[in-house]
């Protein structure tokens, strides 16, 4: 792995509120939760995002709905719609794809990006990964917080650093000197545990660990981990940014322009739609062997109804007329009024997959 790598770390600012925000633009400056209801009934269920205004009150992700009740009762608490956010984080990941050839999805809303030859130098870098935050703000509409560093370990470091709709960048020359005053479980693969043997062993900042010896940090956490703990303390880290295969989506949803359940105004959306997801796939030489229509009902509740094909396909009017075929099967079971459609396509084979099977 080459030293002289320049890896971007994405990562969406308060990922799930910010959706809802875009959606709703009332919410726009209240505390937004949102929420993930155990069944069970009542407030029981947790929080899984709350945006910054939230956040003033305590309210985190992991917390009791209940408890975030009794922190802001006045704050807006909506349930989680992942089909929502799922389709917006298919629309960052495109526009990352538009920057470099090398895109990891590490998450729903965070993705590792290597720009090694797209930029000669850090400086060039940083002009690049502030031209990613301004195509994600202006095509999705979203604010994010991005890392640059020489690799993956720093990066990611480096876009929580300065949230929300934060830039920073470490050169490599920087890198000691970033990580040495952070704490040891900010380095991602130290989890709670260890962090715990570590500050009862008095070490608590990065740069107290990098002061161990790598025989010490052996005989505490074993060979394979202390190895690891002594060359992250020292900000090194040499895996490859690497496409994940099969997590992969290709999905448009949009907002029609008056809610209705008018057959002939939704097929042609969901037309144009097709149209645009064909274009993603072909620009990729993807073949995709799942089909799914997405709607949102006048009252933000979200379905899916999706098909598996027999065989891989990749040709426009597969997409569309299997979108169109699950549409009129919804709108049967389901004769409301529609405030959002969307296209997805998924389950993806092409040149890359068939490549990594004939270097076996
Ligand atoms: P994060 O990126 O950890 O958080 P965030 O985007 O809400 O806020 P930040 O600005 O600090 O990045 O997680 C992304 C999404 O994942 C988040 O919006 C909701 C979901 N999530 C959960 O459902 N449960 C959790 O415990 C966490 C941490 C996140
Ligand atoms: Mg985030």
């Amino acid at each position: 792995m080459p030293d002289n790598r320049i890896i971007l770390h994405v990562d969406m600012d308060y990922f799930f509120a910010q959706c809802e925000e875009r959606e709703r633009t009332e919410l726009k400056g209240k505390p937004v939760v949102i929420c993930v209801y155990s069944g069970r009934g009542g407030d029981s269920g947790a929080v899984s995002a709350s945006n910054y205004e939230a956040r003033k009150f305590g309210i985190r992700a992991g917390i009791p709905i209940s408890r975030a009740k009794k922190m802001n009762p006045d704050a807006v608490f909506l349930p989680v719609n992942m089909e929502l956010y799922r389709s917006i984080s298919d629309e960052m990941m495109e526009i990352l794809r538009g920057f470099s050839d090398m895109v990891e999805q590490e998450s729903i809303d965070e993705a590792f990006c290597d720009i090694t030859g797209k930029a000669a130098d850090f400086d060039e870098a940083k002009k690049l990964a502030a031209k990613v935050k301004d195509a994600i703000r202006q095509n999705v509409g979203l604010t994010c917080s991005v890392g640059v560093a020489p690799n993956k370990l720093v990066a990611k470091i480096a876009s929580d650093f300065q949230k929300p709709d934060g830039l920073t960048v470490v050169k490599p020359k920087e890198v000691r000197q970033f990580l040495e005053p952070l704490k040891v479980t900010d380095l991602i693969g130290v989890g709670k545990k260890t962090g715990e043997r570590l500050n009862e062993l008095g070490i608590n900042t990065i740069g107290d660990m990098s002061k161990l010896s790598i025989e010490e940090l052996i005989h505490e956490f074993g060979h394979a981990k202390g190895v690891w703990l002594k060359q992250a303390s020292k900000g090194i880290d040499d895996s490859p940014v690497q496409e994940r295969e099969g997590t992969e989506q290709i999905g448009r949803i949009t907002t029609l322009k008056e809610d209705t359940k008018d057959l002939k105004v939704i097929l042609d959306t969901i037309n144009r739609l097709s149209g645009e997801v064909f274009r993603k796939l072909e620009e990729r030489k993807l073949s995709f062997k799942s089909v799914t229509f997405i709607s949102i009902s006048t009252e933000f509740k979200t379905h899916t109804k999706s098909r598996t094909l027999g065989a891989p396909a990749k040709d426009a009017s597969t997409i569309r007329r299997v979108a169109n075929e699950l549409a009129k099967d919804f709108l049967a079971e389901h004769p409301a009024p529609l405030r959002r459609v969307g296209v997805r396509v998924a389950n993806f084979s092409g040149e890359k997959s068939q490549m990594t099977l004939g270097e076996f």
